[in-house]
């Protein structure tokens, strides 16, 4: 790409001394903190990227999944936007799968795509990508700037808009654009923006109303109400009530402590154990969750004929999208903490209400160590504010109830169902919260998916504990044909995981003795928060014979 350069400056050498467009867009990004930018570099990234400047970081990940995961991480950990730079058709192609997981998980990202050099665009030269439509309708905003001096707004019209819809927000600037001068264009995005939908005074009256003269409540609490504010509104509206308080199913993140009396457990993922479980509740109260996240389709109503549904969610298509009674599109967090404070007193359940199963027995002499062995030394030893990212697709419903999350980031996982997110996520997790306790809980099938992110930690010096339990295929797939009536055609497969691991940079150990397992725990967790190394335990397990979402 150096004759670009060459050929750009050539045709114009006035420009040499003037502001481009790409020093306008640093500023940009300096303004906005969008200073730690994930990507992988192709040619059509080549003039934005040669020459960065010192004050910006740039963090290579090895596969666009990488990228955007460990950019998701980071915006979770942060909670704000964070940046990726992705390479025109094939980088983004890449990426699709992981930019679902961040809308899901609603992060939000400001996603730089390159293009090829607008003056040939119309030939349609190598690298050429066709971009707009390439992420479907995943990101929350997608735009190609008309004119090159348009990129600096148009990026920071992305931050607002990533910061607004949670979730991807996508600029495509072809390559010739970075060095035309910036001249004097306007700005296309407010400076600051306020969103306060904290909800009107009869709303609020109108919810007070209905729970006071419910007999028999009940909270579901759900992705939508992991921050410390709407969990601190959220208790103390469920002890006002004195009432449940429900995950919602398959959630990126918890709504409630899970060690606190209240909390009931998950909710089941179909309708027969969703009617059976909120069966006899006159109101649920569904917060920062739709109503109601499924998975397995079964026939027949969602709740019982006598159960008033409400949400509150500040996702308009969360609230859309709910079959309710009522939904209110407002700040979860507001709206509890009022109602909290108007309602009266009530005798709650003075026991916790969810029961965590008994440690398991130590294996048998010569038997494999089974994944709730590990689960269970892990819950028994991890601090309360450790981050746990999971990725273990047969083995959650036993991490779930094994290990409670006690912090909104306490449980991360992708929300749309997409394996590869975990080991980059955990890596961004982490770099956005270096004193944080970070432990990914990953299966030996999904590790491969994103495997390569480990030298991305390894390089940076991510101190993530990695935990892959290795069960030797795809456990869950298995089950799932086993249920369905027969078994798939996909192999098994025996893959080193700590191999693989310590070939792309990172220490890693291989586990298959119960002893050796805790002595590691015993070993690893006390310095977690100050790790300065990834580390992989390849944990050698017994896959589950049975598998219940
Ligand atoms: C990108 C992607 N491809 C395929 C799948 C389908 N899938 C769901 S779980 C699974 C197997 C996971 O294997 P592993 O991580 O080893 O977990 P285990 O089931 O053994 O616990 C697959 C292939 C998916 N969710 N995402
Ligand atoms: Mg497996």
């Amino acid at each position: 790409m150096f004759s670009y350069r060459t050929l750009a400056l050539g045709d114009t050498g006035a420009r040499v001394s003037e502001r481009t467009v790409r020093d306008a867009t640093f500023d940009v990004l300096r303004d906005r903190g969008l200073t730690t930018i994930f990507g992988n570099p192709g040619s059509t990234e080549v003039p934005f990227l040669a020459g960065f400047p010192d004050d910006l970081r740039f963090v290579l990940a090895l596969h666009e999944a990488s990228v955007v995961g460990l950019a998701t991480g980071w915006a979770l950990g942060r909670g704000e936007p964070a940046i990726a730079l992705l390479h025109t058709t094939a980088g983004l192609g890449n990426a699709v799968a992981a930019l679902a997981t961040a809308r899901v998980n609603r992060a939000p990202l400001v996603v730089l795509v390159g293009q090829q050099d607008r003056r040939h665009l119309a030939l349609e030269p190598f690298l050429a990508g066709r971009l707009e439509n390439l992420a479907g309708d995943y990101p929350v905003h997608i735009d190609l700037p008309l004119l090159a001096r348009d990129v600096p707004g148009a990026l920071d019209r992305a931050w607002h808009e990533a910061t607004t819809g949670r979730g991807p927000a996508l600029v495509i600037v072809p390559m010739d654009d970075w060095l035309e001068p910036a001249g004097d264009a306007e700005a296309a995005s407010p400076r600051r923006m306020l969103r306060p939908n904290a909800g009107d005074e009869q709303t609020v009256a109108e919810l007070t109303a209905l729970l006071e003269g419910s007999e028999s409540p009940a909270i579901v609490a759900g992705a939508g109400a992991a921050d410390a504010d709407t969990w601190a509104a959220l208790i103390a509206l469920a002890e006002r009530l004195g009432c449940p308080v429900w995950q919602e199913a398959f959630g990126a993140r918890p709504g409630f402590p899970q060690d606190h009396p209240l909390f009931a457990g998950f909710l089941p993922a179909d309708r027969a154990g969703l009617r059976a479980a909120l069966a006899g509740r006159d109101v649920v109260l569904s917060v920062g969750a739709p109503v109601f996240r499924q998975y397995p389709f079964t026939p027949g109503a969602l709740v019982e004929s006598g159960t008033r549904v409400v949400v509150v969610t500040d996702d308009p298509a969360e609230a859309h999208r709910s079959p309710a009674d009522l939904a209110v599109l407002a700040t979860p967090a507001a709206i509890c903490a009022q109602l909290a404070e108007r309602l009266s007193q009530r005798e709650g359940a003075q026991h916790p209400l969810f029961d965590r199963p008994e440690p398991p027995a130590a294996p048998r002499a010569g038997a494999r160590i089974r994944a709730g062995h590990v689960l269970f030394a892990l819950a028994d030893r991890l601090p309360a504010d450790a981050v746990i990212v999971e990725e273990t697709p047969s083995n959650r419903p036993e991490l779930h109830n094994r290990i409670p999350a006690r912090s909104p980031l306490g449980f991360v996982s992708a929300a749309m169902g997409g394996l590869g997110f975990a080991l980059p996520g955990a890596t961004g997790l982490r770099m956005a919260l270096p004193d944080r306790p970070v432990v990914a809980v990953v299966g030996d099938g999904s590790s491969l998916y994103t495997i390569q992110a480990l030298w991305s930690a390894a390089y940076y010096r991510v101190g993530v504990l990695f935990i892959v339990l290795n069960n030797g295929g795809y456990a869950v797939m298995d089950r799932l044909a086993e249920q369905h009536g027969s078994a798939g055609p996909w192999p098994s497969f025996d893959i080193e995981i700590s191999a693989l691991a310590q070939t792309l940079g990172s220490e890693a150990r291989r586990i298959e003795k119960h002893d050796a397992l805790v002595a590691a725990l015993d070993e690893l967790i006390p310095g977690l928060a100050a790790r300065t190394e990834p580390l992989v335990l390849e944990v050698v397990v017994e896959p589950d014979s049975t598998f219940r979402p």
